[in-house]
């Protein structure tokens, strides 16, 4: 857990200069969508207050010398002879350096210290926050002029390339393109978002931390890529037009239940049924009907558990549990899965109570303590101060 002036501190002692550039990137709640953005369907995610921090320079040198405040490590690599490492945290970095070398661009040496407050593991995209924050402070130092959408397709790159997680667009777009108040519906096709208000007064943002982070959710994540693909290959023999599963409907699935095989209509379904839930809740938070905004995320979840498989028993837990707590919109799983948080639309007056009761259940349940957060919507990663 680092904060700005920490990283910015630690940049000073470390090289012996203060940072001529310090950058924030945020991480992302998303409200409904889930898996859907590899699909080319919808997602509704927003920019949150867990932030990372970088603290960079350009140098005369050829080496891009990178320190993590968090882990108390560091690692330095030639700017020519950018590959993936054993250093799992400095990949994220290095795979962003390797997409812009890939775009033609001539990266010279250059000092980070990097650290913030995401954590790690808990389906909040700190690992997109690192991406992204270095793109967006790379993009800055050497005048390169890309714009935000390029940034995250790099950043996206880079996690498929140096992280190994086949990821969609959101966790990226989200951190570069987030609006303080605001969630942002983005179709993950045409790349057209719209951003809707996001009214605090009536209701917070709860995210409940399980703590459980399995080690197969990467490998988990992309096999239900493959899956999906192996779905549309099926439904393409059939509906030539059908180019992703944005495309396909129930009544299609349904048809070719047979040749699908009971896993993959499973998957599919899921997939087609949520990216209908997106469109339908959003249609609800723009009459600020979070009653129903809610019942949406309690389809979610269930699809997420039953047909995609990617819940776990303490997430289930905690989305039961926030069902029976008053004054609770909505709950499910968020993010890829096999761990991390839920999300809770709760009423403000009962966020206190919310949070013990659901403790309560949690503490009983699995003998250990809830870690929660109340988070506020945010704009997107910016630069903090310039020293030069
Ligand atoms: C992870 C991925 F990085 C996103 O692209 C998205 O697919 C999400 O899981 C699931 O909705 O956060």
């Amino acid at each position: 857990m680092s904060t700005a002036a920490e990283v910015s501190a630690t940049f000073q002692q470390h090289f012996g200069y203060a940072a001529p550039l310090l950058v924030r990137a945020p991480g992302r709640v998303n409200l409904i969508g889930e898996h859907t953005d590899y699909n080319q369907g919808f997602v509704l995610p927003a920019a949150i207050d867990k932030e990372i921090y970088f603290a960079i320079g350009l140098t005369q040198g050829t080496d891009i010398r990178l320190v993590s405040h968090d882990l108390h490590d560091s690692c330095t690599i030639a700017t020519g002879q950018v590959h993936r490492t054993e250093t799992q945290w400095a990949n994220y970095l290095l795979g962003v350096v390797a997409q812009l070398q890939k775009r033609g661009v001539e990266v010279p040496g250059f000092d980070c210290v990097f650290g913030g407050n995401v954590p790690v593991g808990a389906g909040m995209s700190s690992s997109a926050a690192v991406e992204c924050g270095l793109a967006f402070a790379l993009n800055e130092l050497l005048s390169l002029s890309l714009d935000k959408m390029t940034l995250a397709h790099a950043a996206q790159k880079a996690e498929h390339e140096y992280a190994g997680v086949m990821c969609g667009l959101m966790d990226q777009f989200a951190s570069l393109f987030g609006r303080p108040g605001s969630v942002v519906r983005l179709d993950c096709r045409s790349l057209d978002f719209e951003y809707y208000p996001f009214n605090t007064e009536a209701c917070r943002l709860v995210l409940c931390n399980s703590g459980v982070k399995h080690s197969l959710a990467d490998s988990e994540y992309n096999k239900r890529r493959q899956e999906c693909e192996r779905g549309v290959e099926i439904l393409r023999r059939h509906y030539p037009k059908v180019q992703s599963l944005r495309d396909a409907t129930m009544t299609q699935l349904e048809t070719h239940r047979d040749e699908l095989g009971p896993l993959t209509f499973r998957r599919c379904s899921y997939v087609v049924q949520e990216n209908q839930r997106v469109i339908t809740a959003c249609q609800h938070l723009e009459q600020q009907d979070l009653a129903a905004f809610g019942q949406q995320m309690y389809a979610s979840h269930a699809g997420l558990r039953d047909d995609y498989e990617v819940s776990c028993e303490e997430l289930d837990v905690l989305v039961e549990a926030a069902r029976t707590v008053p004054g609770v919109y909505g709950s499910r799983m968020m993010g890829g899965g096999f761990g991390g948080c839920t999300i809770n639309l709760v009423s403000p007056d009962q966020v206190e109570n919310f949070i013990r009761q659901v403790g309560a259940v949690y503490q009983q349940r699995f003998g250990r303590d809830l870690e929660t957060y109340q988070t506020s919507i945010v704009g997107g990663v910016s630069e903090v101060a310039s020293n030069g």
